[in-house]
């Protein structure tokens, strides 16, 4: 079965102002879609196929060679755009709480220490990538930076949360102010379903 673009959980304009309808419809309806078909052209005939779209991007190394470019930055967008989509919703924000609270207060020393680092994180990922918070093999949290489509799950780390940088996910409000994009996303951010991800990681 060939991959598919996840449904969102929310409506186009669930988002707003932080993130308005048209950048969701292009985002969602179009980047994504476009990195899907290519990730499944790539890997048609293959021995990938009928293979998990996450246990691909953990294991680059078995890729064939001829398609792991492709791959890596088609399926790798597939899988981060889905995560992305799930951990966004509507009148979301505020604080975590329980024990993923606790673990990035201990980490971060507050979450405004955490959000500060994530948000710088992302500012200074230079060109188009992602900032992620992530559990390291070791079990600790850390906020890191990818580029292009690369996860983070190709060192091995599982995935918490993460943000799109590239300017497709905000430059029909934001322009060039990637910064102030940043700091408004944490208004769209479903803290819940980041739990949940995080008790899944440990
Ligand atoms: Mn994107």
């Amino acid at each position: 079965m060939a991959f598919e673009v996840p449904e969102l959980t929310f409506a186009h304009d669930a988002l707003e102002p932080y993130i308005n309808k048209r950048t969701m419809e292009l985002h969602h309806g179009l980047h994504h879609a476009a990195y899907v078909n290519k990730f499944n052209a790539a890997i048609e005939g293959t021995d990938l196929a009928g293979k998990g779209a996450e246990e691909i991007i953990q294991n680059l190394d078995a890729v064939p060679e001829n398609i792991r470019t492709a791959v890596r930055n088609n399926g790798g967008g597939h899988v981060n755009h889905s995560i992305f989509w799930s951990i966004m919703g509507a009148n979301k924000g505020g604080e975590p709480t329980g024990e993923l609270g606790d673990a990035i207060k201990s980490t971060f020393g507050s979450f405004d220490n955490f959000k500060e680092k994530f948000n710088s994180a992302g500012g200074g990922q230079f060109g188009s990538g992602w900032v992620w918070l992530v559990m390291t093999p070791e079990g600790k949290l850390d906020v890191v930076g990818t580029p292009n489509q690369d996860t983070p799950m190709s060192q091995g780390h599982k995935v918490i949360m993460g943000n799109d940088v590239w300017e497709h996910a905000y430059y029909l409000t934001y322009e060039n102010r990637r910064p102030e994009y940043l700091k408004a996303w944490w208004n769209v951010v479903d803290f819940d379903a980041v739990a949940k991800r995080f008790a899944e990681a440990k």
